[in-house]
């Protein structure tokens, strides 16, 4: 009741005094100026001009609402009064204010409150805020079964539509890719991993990259890189002659640094690809370049997983790095999102260190391809030391060869650096990781 009444006050002055406005009412419709990219509770208020189209409304909000997957908490509806200016005294009613509190995210919001406002004409000022009920921390997975909620793919290079994807215009390619990516949407923790034949073109694709990346080896990758080959290939889990099913690099995996890797879809939001290696989960692209175009990909595939990422994450320090940035990722905002996301761009995927006055990569998304690994321990680029709260807010390119790359004086430096970034980067709680249950827990001052 007490509650009721606050948001009664509130609301008669139309939007509340010092709530962030999440959305305006314009020309093209509703734009949402800001919100989180994740779930948030959120206040959504109306003014229906005309009192005739209540029950209608009405149930349009329940529909599109629903439709969303937006949970209502609260619906109210109640007479529009509005003060004189001059008297004080309030006017009679002139249109309903509708008063609702749910739980949504900025994409849901938005395609609910354009179907609201193309479908009555009647409505004004809608308004749109964060509710100021406690502290609001995104949904994040507390659990590693609830990353079968962190699967959201953001559209990129799509060879059905981006003439730049080498795949474009090959309808059997794109059959192929689809296939592999229902195969692992529909994957599910615990599921077994599904084993995936691939053909001869695939295999013959494989080796063509592994045997071109394999003259550089020696040369430009680190010493940590070598190594990890060095013992996937002598337990024959990476071969030139055939694609590895993912569950037999699991079983590697699982020895070394608990890394697994889970079937996924395509490029993930960074939020989602993050919370993943939180609970060391990496999420695996399970289809192949085209293979026109074997020795570069403009998305992230099987080969760069793979050769880039696995040698990788069979190192401990590799993994705790990974781990850590998932870790502070969880719960972020959405600028925390961006900072770390960065970080794992420039270290994970692109970061170099130095061998005796060498610059050798450790980064997948160098070891993965050949061209750019050429470049990347050249001197063409600009080479900077990795500094997290530099590197977090440098910005990168992510369709040609970069321009700058970070170097670490060794992993541990890097892990270290990392470390004190994290302890660094406000936030008004903590987690904590317990890899017997694979839980996270939050912890906050009282
Ligand atoms: N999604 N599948 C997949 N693979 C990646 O390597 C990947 C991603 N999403 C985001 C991402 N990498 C990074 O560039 C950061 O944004 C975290
Ligand atoms: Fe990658």
């Amino acid at each position: 009741r007490g509650n009721t009444v606050k948001r009664r006050q509130q609301l008669q002055g139309g939007i509340p005094h010092g709530k962030q406005i999440l959305q305006r009412l314009n020309d093209e419709g509703v734009d949402l100026i800001w919100a989180a990219d994740c779930t948030s509770r959120i206040h959504f208020a109306a003014i229906l001009t005309s009192s005739g189209e209540i029950p209608c409304f009405m149930r349009t909000i329940l529909d599109s609402f629903t439709k969303n997957g937006i949970s209502i908490e609260h619906l109210e509806t109640r007479p529009h009064k509005r003060k004189q200016m001059k008297t004080g005294m309030e006017k009679a009613a002139d249109g309903w204010d509708i008063i609702c509190e749910c739980v949504a995210t900025k994409d849901q919001l938005l395609a609910a409150a354009t179907e609201l406002v193309t479908s009555h004409e009647d409505l004004k000022n809608i308004s749109i805020y964060k509710s100021d009920k406690g502290e609001e921390i995104p949904w994040f997975p507390r659990h590693i079964s609830e990353l079968d909620q962190c699967s959201k793919c953001v559209t990129k290079y799509e060879p059905t539509t981006d003439p730049r994807h080498p795949g474009h215009g090959d309808a059997t390619y794109i059959a192929r890719r689809q296939f592999l990516n229902d195969q692992a949407v529909n994957f599910r923790h615990g599921d077994p991993i599904p084993y995936v034949e691939y053909t001869k073109e695939e295999h013959a694709t494989w080796k063509a990259v592994y045997e071109k990346l394999k003259t550089l080896h020696e040369s430009h990758t680190c010493l940590s890189y070598r190594k990890n080959l060095k013992m996937l290939e002598e337990e024959g889990v990476l071969t030139a002659e055939k694609i590895p099913q993912i569950v037999d690099v699991n079983k590697y995996l699982m020895r070394k640094t608990g890394f697994m890797l889970r079937p996924c879809s395509g490029l993930l939001s960074a939020r989602d690809f993050l919370a993943s290696l939180a609970y060391r989960v990496f999420q695996t692209t399970t289809y192949l370049r085209h293979h026109g175009s074997p020795h570069h990909s403009p998305e992230p595939d099987l080969v760069h997983e793979l050769l880039g990422h696995v040698p990788m994450f069979s190192d401990p320090l590799i993994a705790q790095m990974s781990q850590d940035i998932g870790l502070m990722s969880l719960g972020a905002t959405d600028d925390q999102i961006e900072k770390l996301a960065t970080v794992y761009w420039f270290i994970i995927e692109f970061g170099l260190c130095r061998e005796d006055g060498k610059l050798k990569a450790i980064g997948a998304g160098l070891l993965s391809a050949y061209g750019e690994l050429m470049h990347a321990c050249s001197d063409v680029p600009d080479h900077k030391e990795f500094d997290p709260r530099v590197t977090a807010v440098q910005t990168y390119e992510d369709s040609d060869y970069q321009p700058l790359y970070f170097v670490a004086h060794s992993l541990q430096d890097a892990l270290i650096k990392l470390r004190e970034y994290a302890s660094s980067m406000p936030r008004s709680y903590g987690v904590i990781y317990d890899p017997l249950t694979q839980s996270v827990r939050l912890i906050k001052k009282v």
